[in-house]
């Protein structure tokens, strides 16, 4: 089970193109392990991904849709108990239980290893075992890492060669000795001889494990999303994460996007939200009209790995190549760009199909008379049930954003002018504040917090704090991890670079009604034009005791009705309900407090004062 093998294994039957001994001993050792059919290493070729669909088709796995409504394009119904992410089984295996700190799940790794060694024993009886190479970021960047995912789901396969650079020309960068992160997935359903096969394999039994040390990753029992992809949040912000506090670089749930002037002035910035918050909105937004030769251009949708440059300055890349984005909700109105990005050759997850066999989502548009919805069952708009589960996804090329930066595949990444952390507030928390200084700004990231919405479990409004929107996806002590981003800081100011700037938003500000006072969506720009006047020193603002926060006159309101005293109401700092916000931030310390750094309850004491102040 251990990542290092044993020299004397046979090398599982591997094409030519394979010249990594040790890759191709780990292989067979799973191998050996699962007990597999047989091994079919992936190329990442058009012929392999048409191939594999082509037979998930045949097995009932995928629809095709409608080609003159859909080209080449796919449809996948899970199993209803397998449709999201696996928070409660998910694992960091540090050896220490500190290392993983009070918000991860730990099992001694030992444990782990023999609990895994059984359930993964024969687990691929009756399947093929997939060998998925992969490269997180542009091929060959300084940048980017490589990943090997061994996988029996041909589902995973085409999944993974949308979302990541996939298939041979990986192991030309890895050569015959290079660096990759072991991924072994299976759905967990082996099947015995003559045993015919279900839609969608999976065990009600499932683990989510991360080795840390070693850098593995074993996911056991799940098919789906970042479950089953394991480029996507267990290598790409788990496992890089720790990667990154040992080497001096960042691995962050955030979207990367460029904002452009009418003067053809560029910033960069990468931005991190909690879910429901808009992220994918905000990564593919259009700006109004009213503010004509504006642009903004998508790097990423979700992940940034981020390393300092040369030149002192923070690079970042998309480790990502492909969006798995949440389709309920999207329309052309609310995001004209990504409806545009799936207009064909799509993989959509578990939203409905209409009889035209095209695809349907709740907040698509008007719902048809009749549907099947993601279950499979016959649905009407006065079915009371919704036809696409609410978690339903599509999965989809970067290419095909209308929106998609120039500099997007770019292996030097691009340089990050400022950081945005956002949560969904219906009150205190300001439109937005920019941090005065580095301190400040990660104090702000490491509490951000987001109001439960009526649909997610227990009250409406309590405040889930979600730190750096990082809390089911840092792979070590959360403590450490802002100590990892405040020594970061120091050490680009020491050597003389540029650090971005730091803002905080909020976009979701309520009325006495419930409504929401900010229009939101293209709106934000007036926002981004702000914060790129004040990297460039241009704009104003007012200092208050969170931040600094412009006023009324400092924001561009051409073409949008919005007056003085709803602005006032989103931007101004009610002492007595930020003294109140400061106790819990207490409460978030407390559960932190082993290895806390000391500059975050300084920065609260400063905090506290001024507002007494
Ligand atoms: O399923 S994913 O992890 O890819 C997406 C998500 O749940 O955030
Ligand atoms: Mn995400």
């Amino acid at each position: 089970m251990n990542a290092a093998v044993s020299p004397s294994t046979q090398d599982a039957n591997a094409p030519t193109w394979v010249r990594h001994a040790r890759l191709k001993a780990w292989v067979a050792e799973i191998a050996a392990l699962t007990q597999p059919d047989r091994i079919e290493w992936c190329d990442g070729s058009q012929e392999e991904y048409d191939r594999l669909c082509d037979m998930m088709v045949k097995a009932g796995t995928l629809r095709r849709l409608n080609p003159e409504k859909r080209p080449n394009s796919f449809l996948a119904w899970s199993d209803p108990s397998d449709v999201a992410r696996v928070e409660d089984r998910t694992y960091i295996c540090s050896e220490n239980k500190d290392d993983a700190g009070p918000t991860n799940n730990w099992i001694e790794p030992a444990e782990m290893r023999g609990t895994l060694n059984g359930l993964f024993e024969g687990c691929m009886r009756g399947r093929t075992l997939y060998v998925i190479p992969f490269s997180m970021g542009p091929l060959g960047s300084p940048i980017a890492h490589i990943g090997v995912e061994l996988s029996d789901s041909p589902y995973v396969v085409v999944n993974m060669r949308l979302m990541t650079r996939m298939g041979r020309k990986v192991y030309d960068v890895l050569g015959e000795d290079g660096e990759f992160v072991p991924c072994v997935h299976t759905v967990g359903k082996p099947l015995a001889a003559g045993e015919a096969d279900v839609p969608w394999p999976c065990n009600d039994t499932k683990y989510i494990v991360h080795f840390p040390e070693t850098r593995e990753i074993w996911s056991y029992g799940s098919g789906y999303g970042g479950n089953a992809l394991l480029g996507k949040k267990c290598f790409a912000l788990r496992i890089a994460s720790n990667m990154g506090r040992d080497e001096g670089w960042l691995a962050e749930h955030m979207l990367i996007l460029g904002v452009t002037s009418p003067e053809g002035r560029k910033m960069h910035v990468a931005a991190a939200f909690p879910s429901a918050c808009g992220k994918t909105n905000f990564a593919m937004l259009i700006p109004p009209a009213s503010l004509p030769g504006w642009k903004i251009s998508t790097i990423g949708d979700d992940i940034a790995w981020i390393k300092p440059g040369q030149d002192g300055r923070l690079y970042a890349i998309n480790p990502e190549a492909g969006y798995f984005g949440v389709a309920p909700g999207t329309n052309e109105k609310t995001n004209f760009n990504c409806m545009a990005s799936l207009r064909e050759n799509v993989l959509f997850t578990n939203v409905a199909l209409t009889d035209d066999g095209d695809v349907w989502w709740e907040g698509m548009g008007p719902a048809p008379a009749h549907l099947v919805d993601w279950q499979g069952k016959d649905w009407t708009p006065d079915s009371g049930r919704k036809a696409a589960h609410p978690n339903a996804r599509f999965t989809v090329s970067a290419e095909q954003n209308p929106a998609i930066d120039e500099a997007w595949n770019d292996p030097e990444g691009v340089a990050i002018d400022a950081f945005i952390f956002g949560g969904r507030r219906s009150s205190t928390v300001p439109l937005v504040t920019e941090a005065r200084d580095w301190v400040e700004g990660v104090y702000m990231a490491a509490t951000m917090g987001s109001e439960t919405t009526a649909a997610a479990a227990g009250a409406q409004g309590v405040v889930r704090r979600d730190p750096f929107a990082m809390l089911p996806f840092c792979g070590y002590n959360m403590s450490d991890y802002f100590s990892h981003w405040l020594k970061l800081g120091e050490r680009v100011e020491a050597a003389g670079g540029k650090l971005p700037s730091i803002f905080c938003v909020n976009w979701f500000q309520t009325d006495e009604n419930g409504k929401f006072v900010w229009p939101g969506f293209g709106e934000n720009m007036r926002v981004l034009k702000w914060m790129l006047e004040r990297l460039q020193g241009q704009a104003q603002g007012e200092e208050n005791a969170f931040g600094v926060t412009p006023r009324y006159d400092d924001l561009t309101w051409d073409g949008l009705d919005f007056d003085r005293a709803r602005f006032e109401r989103i931007t101004h700092v009610d002492a007595s309900a930020w003294r109140s916000e400061l106790q819990l931030h207490d409460a978030l310390f407390e559960q932190l407090s082993n290895r806390l750094p000391a500059q975050l309850r300084d920065v609260k004491q400063r905090l506290a004062q001024r507002l007494e102040n």
